[in-house]
């Protein structure tokens, strides 16, 4: 097993890595900016290293920081958790150089999935369901329109290093095709100095689904069911929930079939999700493959009664998998409490927490890095606390939800807490009847 493991993040993801880390007995070294010296996972690491000033690119994705951090401390992995370095190829592999394990992937693989043109060519020709469309990358506008002849309109082009909706256009039928190509090509190269296109039949209102994957190196892949990420906006989620309330319990055994097949044929390693969009009428189509541990990992974890970050740090260790998927149990949701003025467009709103109080009791679960007093910073997302709530049932979690929200007090700052309470007494999503409008449809004022 590991000697210490380094965490190349911070809020709530450092914490809960920090938290498994001293569930198995492996000291931690936690990194921070400037800006982070008062946070949470500073205080709860076993050991903290300062690798610069406040903005993300000058610490947390400052590869040369973060790999002198580790020596420095004698650190023998690292774990990226979610966003930052997590999804960086050239960062997986300094870490394998420096002889220090990366807690993920290979570079290969990450720039196998990272490549979404790419990933979905390969799930196809394993015989993984994916949305029809371009098989790769596109070669020009010409083919472009071609293709989408064939298929038919309305069709969806997507950037091959995009994901998250960055470099996406619906286009409506070929008067839009050329000008919506240019324009998300040219979007693609500045954001990713990649303007590489893929293009796919455009599925309307459908439900996003994914399979969590866990692979060892012993190339066992074990599945631990599904979650719904169809509560989002502008690509962003807001509310994930397992089981799906959509699927039936055949798509949900196709699917999770699908997304073994997909990983075990790329030998996958490590913690995984397999993204596929579900029309209405049960059909599913693969669209993306996440190569880190997410967010809403969570609720997995509530319902499987497991520790996916303990399985992610066994098998990079060389262990195998420990905790084998059962049925799960109950019903689960997650609402993402973020520093939002909701009433505004979403708008972040960074400062002084002056009056904290967390829900408790039973089957509630608050996953943050805040504290009375603390002051949220405005240079980093704006995720200040997930509430992870089970139930043996939907309407029973839906109830507990309620209930764990009255008990949430947040004052000196707006959050999102308003907003899931509406939501919560909202008919259509009481009733499981939503799609990936809701929150346009429902709250946008
Ligand atoms: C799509 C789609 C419809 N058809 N692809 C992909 C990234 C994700 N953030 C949104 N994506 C979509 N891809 C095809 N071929 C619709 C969406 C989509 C969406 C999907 C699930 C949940 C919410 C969504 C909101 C907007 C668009």
């Amino acid at each position: 097993m590991f000697k210490k493991i380094l965490i190349a993040n911070r809020g709530e993801i450092a914490l809960r890595i920090i938290r498994t880390c001293k569930e198995l007995g492996i000291p931690t070294v936690a990194v921070y900016s400037v800006a982070d010296k008062d946070s949470l996972h500073v205080v709860f690491a076993d050991e903290a290293v300062c690798i610069g000033p406040a903005q993300s690119k000058d610490s947390y994705l400052k590869i040369p920081s973060i790999i002198a951090a580790a020596e420095v401390t004698g650190a023998d992995a690292i774990h990226p958790g979610y966003g930052f370095l997590a999804e960086n190829a050239e960062f997986s592999e300094i870490c394998a150089e420096s002889n220090i394990k990366f807690i993920g992937p290979s570079p290969d693989m990450i720039n196998r999935m990272g490549d979404k043109a790419l990933a979905k060519d390969t799930m196809r020709k394993v015989g993984v369901p994916v949305v029809p469309g371009s098989e790769g990358a596109l070669k020009d506008i010409a083919e472009a329109k071609i293709i989408a002849k064939e298929i038919g309109y309305p069709v969806m082009l997507k950037a091959s290093a995009g994901g998250g909706g960055k470099g996406m256009r619906i286009v409506w039928n070929e008067d839009e095709i050329e000008k919506a190509y240019q324009n998300a090509s040219a979007e693609a190269e500045a954001s990713f100095s990649n303007g590489e296109m893929y293009l796919e039949k455009y599925i309307e209102n459908p439900h996003h689904v994914e399979i969590q994957i866990m692979g060892d190196q012993q190339g066992n892949v074990y599945q631990y069911g599904e979650r719904d990420c169809t509560i989002q906006r502008r690509h962003q989620k807001l509310i994930e929930e397992t089981p799906s309330p959509v699927i039936t319990a055949e798509t949900r055994k196709k699917m999770a079939d699908a997304a073994i097949l997909g990983a075990k044929s790329v030998n996958y390693e490590g913690a995984g999700t397999i993204e596929f969009l579900v029309d209405k009428h049960q059909k599913f189509y693969f669209i993306e493959m996440n190569t880190r541990i997410q967010v809403e990992h969570s609720i997995t974890e509530m319902v499987n009664n497991i520790d996916l970050i303990k399985q992610q740090i066994l098998v990079a260790a060389g262990e195998k998998i420990t905790e084998i998927p059962k049925e799960p149990i109950g019903h689960c949701f997650e609402f993402r409490i973020n520093a939002e003025d909701t009433e505004n467009n979403f708008r972040p709103t960074p400062g002084k927490i002056d009056y904290l109080h967390f829900p408790g009791g039973f089957g509630v679960r608050i996953d943050s890095h805040i504290y009375n007093q603390y002051t949220i910073q405005p240079y980093y997302d704006s995720l200040i606390a997930k509430m992870i709530v089970w139930g043996s049932n939907r309407n029973h979690a839906i109830a507990r939800a309620k209930r764990a929200f009255e008990e949430f007090a947040v004052e000196g700052i707006k959050t999102t807490i308003p907003f899931h309470m509406e939501v919560l007494e909202n008919e259509n999503f009481v009733k499981a009847e939503y799609d990936t409008s809701f929150i346009d449809k429902h709250f946008s004022k």
